[in-house]
């Protein structure tokens, strides 16, 4: 199965049978009291830094997310995407809960754009929908709904399978839906891991689709948070997830050599050339 997103330039695939997709989480202001000032006073120059920073490092599309309590998203939304599709030629992934902010980004995209995204829940189905399949965008699939995330794999799956078959109605592909069955912290639960983990096997198998994750929840509050993703970024990618929304600066040699080592990387070119241009300063 493949996705494809364009910018003015480039392509993005993400490709069941292929590498690895990186989308670079670092716009986005939660958690992060920089940029949620420079965002406030409309200051956009640390947001071109951030841009470049995770192209140069090996981001395949951008994630953009505004959302600082108290914001204009729907303005402020526009005016980053404008500086990105002006600036940057990857192409971007609109991290937003408001439909309205969605709306009012979706034309200023050049090209076929990651609507991020859709859930389970009535009121996300009949808003994000009809604007993915207007703008023909492809779009993510959340597997929570009114009641929440599910706690197990199967819950995970049934709504899945509820977002493929609403977007079926409005006539958008399932090969255009990248479903995301959400990692919560193991700190909290140690359950956490290994349902995201089932449920990734689970959405492959039975819908063959992309799948994606937020990679770095998975260690929240824990010490080392780098290495307890990587550990689930291998295992996750092992079980079937096909893009993850991370650290490109932190993650990408380690997510090279994940495709280097499923057969995904002819003579280790992607790996190598890699390392090359950015030798980590220790191993691990
Ligand atoms: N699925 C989808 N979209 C998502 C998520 C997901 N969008 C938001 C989020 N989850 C992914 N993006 C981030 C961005 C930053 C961080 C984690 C996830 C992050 N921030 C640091 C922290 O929380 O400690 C703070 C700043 C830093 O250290 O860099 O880790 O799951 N579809």
């Amino acid at each position: 199965v493949k996705t494809e997103l364009t910018s003015k330039t480039k392509k993005a695939v993400f490709d069941t049978e292929g590498p690895f997709v990186i989308i670079g989480e670092k716009i986005n202001p939660t958690g992060r009291k920089k940029l949620a000032a420079a965002l406030k006073e409309g200051n956009l120059d640390y947001v071109r830094d951030l841009a470049e920073k995770q192209v140069d490092a090996g981001a395949d599309v951008l994630d953009v997310n505004v959302g600082v309590p108290g914001i204009d998203d729907v303005a402020l939304i526009q005016q980053v995407v404008k500086l990105l599709a002006d600036e940057f030629d990857v192409p971007l992934c609109l991290d937003s809960p408001n439909p309205a902010a969605l709306a009012a980004a979706l034309p200023i995209c050049p090209g076929r754009t990651l609507v991020n995204s859709v859930n389970g829940e009535e009121k996300s189905l009949s808003a994000v929908l009809p604007l993915v399949k207007e703008y023909g965008a492809a779009v993510i699939g959340l597997t929570m709904d009114d009641n929440g995330i599910p706690n197990d794999a199967e819950g995970r799956l049934a709504i899945a399978e509820k977002i493929i078959e609403r977007a079926a109605k409005l006539g958008i592909p399932a090969d255009d839906i990248i479903i995301d069955p959400l990692v919560l912290t193991v700190g909290a639960d140690q359950k956490a891991s290994s349902v995201t983990l089932q449920t990734i096997e689970m959405v492959r198998r039975e819908f063959g689709v992309n799948v994606n994750l937020g990679a770095s929840n998975v260690s929240f509050g824990l010490p080392a948070r780098d290495v307890v993703n990587i550990a689930f970024l291998s295992m996750a990618i092992y079980a079937g997830a096909t893009c993850a929304i991370t650290d490109p600066m932190k993650y990408t040699l380690h997510i090279r050599a994940t495709d280097l080592l499923r057969g995904r990387d002819t003579n280790a070119m992607r790996y190598l050339k890699y390392y090359r241009k950015h030798p980590p300063e220790k191993e691990i």
